[in-house]
Parts: C-alpha cells; sequence; structure tokens
C-alpha cells in the first residue's frame, strides 16, 4: 500500500529531473531515412486507428452505464442475443478488427521487404560493423579505414550523456545508400540505431546485412541491443551522417592519421621508457582497464590483476604473447590483429610498470614483431 501511494509522486519527480530523461520525448526519435519515417508513419496510423476505436468503444461503455443505470429502473436485456445483431455481432465485428489488422500488416509487410532487402546498387559504402566485449568496430571497406568506437566514461561524457556517447562516432555520408555487414568477434551483440529503422544481430562467424540511406544530417544513437555479458549497457552508436564533402574530408583525415600511425610504428625506433609508458597509458586506460581495471586490480573472479600477476613481472615472452595471442576459452581476446607492434610494446611496457610492478624494463616493437 505504501510503495502504492509513493507512485503518486512518480510523474512530479520525473518532470523535476530533465537532466535524467533529456533524451526521451513522448514518441520515438525522428526518423532519419525514408524507410524510417514509413515506419514512424505506420505506426501513427496504428495509434491514430487504435486511439479513435479506443475513444468509440470506451464512449459508448460509458454512455450506456451512465444512461440506463438500474437506479433509473433498467433492466438487464435478456433476449439481446436473439436479435439479428445479438446473433451476428460476434461475427461481424471481430471481421471488421481483422480487416484494420490485415491493412497494417499489409503496408508493413511491404515496408519490410524494401527494409530487408538490400539493393543491388553502385556507389554504395560497405561498413563492416563488428561487435566486442564490449565496443563496436566500424570498417569501411573500400577506404580501409578501421574504426574503434568505445563509451566514453562517466567522467568524461557530456551531461545527460552518460553511456549514450562514444569517443570515435560511425561518420556516414547522407543521401548514398549504406551496406551494412554484421558480424561478432566473440558473442552475440544488435546493431540498434532506432532512427535508421533496423535492429540486426551481430553473430560470430556470420556476416549479415543490412542498408541505410540516411537523407538528413545529424547525429543518431542507439545501442548493442542483445545481452552481451558483464558491460553490454557500454556499447552505444553513435551514428554522425554528414553532407557527401564532409565525409570525403572525413576520409582523407582518416586514412591520413592511420598511415601516419603505421607508418610511426613500423619506423625502427628505439623508444625511450617515458614515451612508451606514456602510450601505454593512454591504450591501456581504453582497451584493457574495463576488464582488467584501471588501477591494475582487476575483477575477482573474472578478471585477473595485472599488479603483480606472474605473467607482468615474470619473462617478458610469455607477456607478449598472451597479449598478441589471448587466451582461448577466456574472455581475453587476441590483440594481434588490433593493435600494431607498437602499441602492443608501450601497453607491455606500461603493465609492468604501472601500479609497483616496476621491472625496468621497456619493451621495444622489435621485441614484439620477433613473436607475431
Ligand atoms: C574482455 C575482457 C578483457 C580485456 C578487454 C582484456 N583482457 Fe587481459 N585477460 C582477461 C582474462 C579473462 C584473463 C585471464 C585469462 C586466463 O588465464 O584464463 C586475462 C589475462 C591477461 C593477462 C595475464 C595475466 C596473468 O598474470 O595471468 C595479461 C598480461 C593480460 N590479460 C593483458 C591484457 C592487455 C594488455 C589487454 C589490453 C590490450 C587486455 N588484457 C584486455 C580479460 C581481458
Ligand atoms: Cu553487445
Amino acid at each position: 500500500m505504501k510503495t502504492l501511494r509513493s507512485l503518486w509522486a512518480l510523474p512530479f519527480l520525473l518532470a523535476a529531473a530533465p537532466a535524467a530523461h533529456a533524451e526521451y520525448g513522448l514518441n520515438f526519435p525522428p526518423p532519419a531515412t525514408p524507410i524510417a519515417r514509413e515506419i514512424y508513419d505506420v505506426h501513427m496510423l496504428t495509434m491514430g486507428i487504435s486511439t479513435l476505436l479506443l475513444m468509440g468503444v470506451f464512449g459508448v461503455v460509458f454512455f450506456a452505464i451512465w444512461k440506463f443505470r438500474k437506479s433509473r429502473g433498467y433492466q438487464p436485456d435478456q433476449n439481446f442475443h436473439k436479435t439479428w445483431f445479438g446473433t451476428w455481432s460476434w461475427i461481424i465485428v471481430p471481421a471488421m478488427v481483422l480487416g484494420v489488422d490485415l491493412t497494417i500488416a499489409g503496408s508493413a509487410q511491404q515496408i519490410l521487404e524494401r527494409l530487408w532487402v538490400v539493393p543491388e546498387q553502385e556507389g554504395m559504402l560497405d561498413v563492416k560493423v563488428t561487435g566486442h566485449q564490449w565496443y563496436w568496430e566500424y570498417e569501411y571497406m573500400d577506404a580501409g579505414i578501421r574504426v574503434e568506437s568505445r563509451a566514453l566514461p562517466e567522467d568524461q561524457a557530456p551531461d545527460g550523456l552518460y553511456l549514450r556517447d562514444v569517443d570515435n562516432r560511425l561518420v556516414l555520408p547522407t543521401h548514398r545508400p549504406v551496406r551494412f555487414l554484421h558480424t561478432s568477434a566473440d558473442v552475440n551483440h544488435a546493431m540498434w540505431v532506432p532512427a535508421l529503422g533496423f535492429k540486426k544481430d551481430a553473430i560470430p562467424g556470420y556476416i549479415t546485412e543490412t542498408w541505410a540511406e540516411i537523407d538528413t544530417e545529424g547525429v543518431y544513437r542507439g545501442q548493442c541491443a542483445e545481452l552481451c555479458g558483464t558491460w553490454h549497457a557500454k556499447m552505444p552508436i553513435v551514428v554522425e551522417a554528414v553532407s557527401e564533402e564532409k565525409f570525403t574530408t572525413w576520409v582523407a583525415d582518416a586514412k591520413a592519421a592511420q598511415a601516419a600511425a603505421a607508418a610511426e610504428a613500423a619506423a625502427d625506433k628505439e623508444w625511450s621508457m617515458a614515451d612508451l609508458m606514456e602510450k601505454g597509458k593512454g591504450l591501456y586506460n581504453t582497451k584493457c582497464a574495463s576488464c582488467h581495471q584501471i588501477n591494475g586490480e582487476g575483477l575477482a573472479p573474472a578478471f585477473p590483476a595485472l599488479k603483480g600477476s606472474a605473467l607482468t613481472v615474470g619473462p617478458i615472452e610469455p607477456h607478449i604473447d598472451i597479449v598478441l595471442n589471448g587466451k582461448p576459452g577466456s574472455a581475453m581476446p587476441p590483440w594481434k590483429g588490433l593493435l600494431n607492434d607498437l602499441e602492443i610494446a608501450a601497453i607491455v611496457t606500461y603493465e609492468r610498470n604501472a601500479w609497483g610492478n616496476d621491472t625496468g624494463d621497456a619493451v621495444q616493437p622489435r621485441d614484439v614483431k620477433a613473436l607475431r
């Protein structure tokens, strides 16, 4: 009873906390593709029809309850079922309802077909979307650009956007069809951006496709929609739709940055301890800390501590090896394909010297290369 009574306060509480529900309006987020807009329209049509029916039915019911009440001397009709309407209404009314249902289903079917059948078209942009525990990876197949996208930690996320904002957005052009190729590197995930009109599972070992042609520039938010483990909630998706010109510039910049990073890693340079530690700290905090924690203490029993662990203060080679190849059958992924030699050298150096590990080892990119 007490709980029920305090429920009265709920609407007022919600109204008083605008920051907490800043993103939620009364309806679905505005759609950003023609198909998503049609889905939205079917939804509105359905809502309209059901609202009218609801008002009609309730109107008749309330009117009848009031008008024909017992206190005015009315008696229940004992013979209604014997009238023509009493006999046939059981068929006519459901048939009308079915008619409305089929009308809605018919238009929904047409829209879904266009949504799920990827058109064969020249000039499509192919983006491979891979779900990872717990971040998204976007690969622009033609440009050869790879982007990792992670939720911003609570202290870096803008107000009201914790678990809704990421470090690197999925940048897409408007007025150009994009084909998404969905897959996963570990467990099932699902890509869901409501404004694009679809939700699609990411299944390890399979590649499935969807598509979208965004016609409105803007930022569209979504999230992983398949329970995928401890930090399922930390997999937001942020799509930034920009003009074709802006997209071309973005592609050029991303390619240049990627080439510069590769060249830096390939250069046969001896890196100083300070440089390795600085690079390693940034990389560790974004890529490893979700499991092993910022303080290196892990999260027992799932994720081992790296502070003072046998591998991080023991010989260097097995340490590099587990980072390169992961540990099959555990949540520790292989980083071989995701990090270059310099990045792995920096992370391993950081792990061997942070949190009081103090081994004094400065691991060089060539040490990693030798074990690849
Ligand atoms: C998704 C969670 C996850 C992420 C992300 C992760 N690890 Fe691990 N890591 C594990 C698990 C689980 C183990 C334990 C594997 C086992 O031995 O069963 C482990 C083990 C290790 C070990 C061996 C520890 C020991 O003493 O046994 C090292 C070193 C390590 N990880 C380094 C890294 C580095 C470097 C990164 C980032 C580039 C990283 N891990 C990212 C889950 C993760
Ligand atoms: Cu997920």
